[in-house]
Formats: structure tokens, C-alpha cells, sequence
């Protein structure tokens, strides 16, 4: 967009939905940070097409942090790294290293970024009997004593935030207990919270399926929500949007964790089919689910401890991966926008008359149909930070640089 575009697209939603309004949303914009997932740089693929990874894919987690530390300098809104204990922290992929966490987190500062989430790796060898719901006990221990490990780097290292999500399922009928496999989990994930700091926040993710078909251990908010909310007051819920049964009302969910009280975070991608991890787009249901953030004032509220933890959770094997997350902060940031337009006070209006249409047009007149982009770029040139990341990220010779570097 040039200049005048821009200036032209803000006086015309300054027309339509008020000038505080406008600059409300532009100002929320600047301050929006959303977290970025170290996997997404890396060899992580779908095992299909020959392995194919798409070319400048990094080698090691310090290549992973010179990538997510360009993505901040031209966003800056992604000042923070998710990490993955045995694919960042391990040199066998079995059991996580202190060392070489504190090395990590220092390498992410040098390069002008922070460790963010640290997330137990429940799913890699060994665990395809189940993780903290195996019923072996000694695999049962092995996976507590990761998770407080996580809880000892997020403390010391990271942002004390603890994501957990469990791979623990089944493929067929019959073929674990379900009460015993829940129950299991829940008792040893009791055991690994006790030693865990109170002041780290554990975030506990739910997932319809995958890798089971039959079954997960953890399916979805109400699993996580029984679980989170007898652990204690520095647990909840975090939503994955790629992990839901078609046709879920997402945004509904976000409002009954919201209403609950609970600890929440979000783990943003789209997805089409199930859990594609692609980019997020800036779609209608991703601007409602930010309404309900955003109502909810779970979101950049001004006392810290009731906001929500905002984190990119993507990886798609096809696409250029530094398009991929310049791609999904914007449309986070457009969705963030499109949610700040709407006129609270009138939408009520409508229904408490029970104007049913007009309600939904008004709604979308923000949330489908305003044009953001002049709000998201005013609020990036206002901070010095280029209009457009991705176009800017072309330009700079970054590709270029790391696809012949990491061949
Ligand atoms: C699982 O599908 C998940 O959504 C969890 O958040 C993991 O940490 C992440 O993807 C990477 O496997
Ligand atoms: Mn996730």
C-alpha cells in the first residue's frame, strides 16, 4: 500500500465505524505481541514427497533463532520463541538438558529475542504406548521428570509458561481403558504440578485425534478443563484451532473459558481439513475468535495476569516458512483489528430489539468487510517498522542468504 493509500483507507474507516475507534485499533495493533514456534523454521515436514523440506530450512536451534530474530526486526511483534525440550534442549531426543537450555535462552537474547513457552516433548521415542498416561510406570516417570524440567526452564529461562499436549490415545475400541488412561495422566501430571514453580502458568492442549483415530487421552476443552482446573490456579486451557471437529464453534469455546475464569491461550494456524498447521489467514472465523478476545478482555488487558498467552503454532511442509509467519502475524494483526471495530454499544442495541439481520450485517460489516490493512500498516510505519514485513522480507537478501548457506 502506498502513502496515500494508506491515508485514504484510514479516512474512509474513520467514515464508516468513528475516528477513536480507528485509532483505538491502531494503537492495539502496535502493541500486540504474538509468539512465534521454533519448530516452524526447521526439518520439521509431513514425511511425504521425499521428505521434502522447503529449501533454507535451519539446522539447529541457533539457526531457528536467527530466523524467528529477522521476523521480530521486521514485525516487531514476535519477540518471544516457542521451544520444544528434545528437539531444542536434547542431544539424544530421550531426555532434556539444562545446559543446553541456558545456552539457547542466551542465544535468543543475543540475537535480540527470548525463549518463550517451553513445551514438554511428550511425542518422540518410547511414547507410542502413551506418555503421562502409559500404563508402564517407569514411562509414566520418565515424561514427569521432563515436565519438571519444563517447569524449571520456563521459570528460570523462558517466558513461565508450560504448554503441555499429549499424543496419549488409542486406535481402536477396546483397545486401552479409557478411564484407567485418563486417569493415569491426570495422576501423574498432579505429581510432576507439585514440583512445579506456582508461579509458572501450565497450559494444557486438547486434540480431537491425531496420532489417535479412536481416541485421545486429551479431546478437547472439557478434557483439558477438568484436568487444569484441579491442578490449580496457575493452570488452564489452551486452543488449538487445527484441533477441533469440523463445523466447532471455536470462538464459542474461547467464551466459555473466558467466562470460567480459567488460565487460556491460543495456539493460532488454519486449517481445512483437520490439523494442517498452515498459516493463519485472515478469515472471518479467526476475526471472531478475536471479538471474543478482545470482549473477553483477555487481551492486552492492563493487568498482565488476565491476558491470555497469544503463540503461532505452524509448520507446513510446502510453503517458504519466513512467508509462512510474516504471512500469519499480519493476518493476526488485521484479525485483531477487524475485532476492534465493532461498535459494542450499537450491536447490543440490536439485540435487545431482537434485530436478528441487522445485528449480523453490523458484525460483519467489521468483521468481513472493512478493509484493514491501512489501520495495521499506520500502526507498523508509526513504530518505524516497514509497512509491509513480507514485501520488505523480499527484498532483503535473507532468503537468498540462508537457501544457499543451509543447502
Ligand atoms: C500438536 O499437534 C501440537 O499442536 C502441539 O501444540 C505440539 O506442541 C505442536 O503441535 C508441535 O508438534
Ligand atoms: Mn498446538
Amino acid at each position: 500500500m502506498t502513502d496515500s493509500q494508506i491515508t485514504a483507507g484510514l479516512r474512509a474507516l474513520e467514515l464508516e465505524f468513528g475516528k477513536e475507534i480507528v485509532k483505538h485499533a491502531v494503537a492495539a495493533v502496535q502493541k500486540f505481541r504474538v509468539e512465534v514456534p521454533g519448530w516452524v523454521f526447521g526439518r520439521f515436514g509431513g514425511g511425504r514427497f521425499g521428505d521434502y523440506t522447503p529449501p533454507g530450512a535451519a539446522r539447529t536451534i541457533y539457526e531457528k533463532l536467527d530466523d524467528a530474530a529477522f521476523i521480530h526486526r521486521l514485525t516487531g511483534a514476535t519477540e518471544t520463541v516457542a521451544m520444544h525440550i528434545l528437539w531444542d534442549f536434547s542431544k539424544d531426543g530421550v531426555v532434556g538438558d539444562l545446559k543446553i537450555a541456558e545456552e539457547v535462552a542466551r542465544a535468543a537474547e543475543e540475537r535480540g529475542v527470548r525463549m518463550g513457552s517451553v513445551s514438554p516433548t511428550y511425542f518422540l521415542k518410547g511414547s507410542h504406548r502413551g506418555s503421562l498416561s502409559s500404563d508402564d510406570p517407569a514411562v509414566r516417570e520418565r515424561y514427569i521428570e521432563q515436565t519438571i524440567l519444563g517447569g524449571q526452564i520456563a521459570k528460570d529461562l523462558g517466558t513461565r509458561l508450560l504448554t503441555l499436549w499429549f499424543p496419549d490415545g488409542s486406535l481402536y475400541p477396546g483397545q486401552i481403558q479409557l478411564r484407567r488412561a485418563f486417569a493415569n495422566l491426570e495422576e501423574s501430571l498432579q505429581k510432576a504440578h507439585r514440583r512445579i514453580d506456582p508461579d509458572v502458568t501450565v497450559l494444557i492442549e486438547y486434540k480431537l485425534f491425531e496420532p489417535g483415530t479412536y481416541s485421545t487421552t486429551v479431546s478437547d476443552w472439557g478434557s483439558a478443563y477438568v484436568l487444569a482446573s484441579r491442578l490449580g490456579e496457575n493452570a488452564g486451557v489452551l486452543v488449538d484451532l487445527g484441533h477441533h471437529p469440523h463445523g466447532k464453534n471455536i470462538e464459542q469455546i474461547v467464551a466459555y473459558l473466558i467466562h470460567s475464569g480459567i488460565k487460556g491461550g491460543f495456539h493460532f494456524n488454519t486449517r481445512y481439513a483437520a490439523d494442517d498447521d498452515q498459516a493463519v489467514e485472515p478469515n472471518p472465523e479467526m476475526a471472531r475468535i478475536f471479538y471474543e478476545l478482545v470482549q473477553g478482555e483477555v487481551i492486552l488487558n492492563d493487568t498482565p495476569s488476565k491476558n491470555w498467552a497469544y503463540m503461532i503454532d505452524q509448520c507446513s511442509g510446502r510453503e517458504n516458512r519466513m512467508h509462512a509467519v510474516l504471512h500469519s502475524v499480519d493476518s493476526l494483526q488485521l484479525s485483531l483489528a477487524k475485532a476492534l471495530l465493532v461498535n459494542g454499544a450499537r450491536l447490543r442495541d440490536y439485540q435487545q430489539k431482537d434485530e436478528i439481520i441487522l445485528a449480523n450485517r453490523m458484525f460483519n460489516a467489521a468483521l468481513l468487510n472493512a478493509d484493514v490493512r491501512p489501520i495495521v500498516a499506520a500502526a507498523r510505519l508509526d513504530r518505524n517498522l516497514p509497512a509491509d514485513p513480507l514485501d520488505a522480507y523480499m527484498k532483503s537478501g535473507y532468503r537468498e542468504k540462508i537457501e544457499t548457506e543451509r543447502k
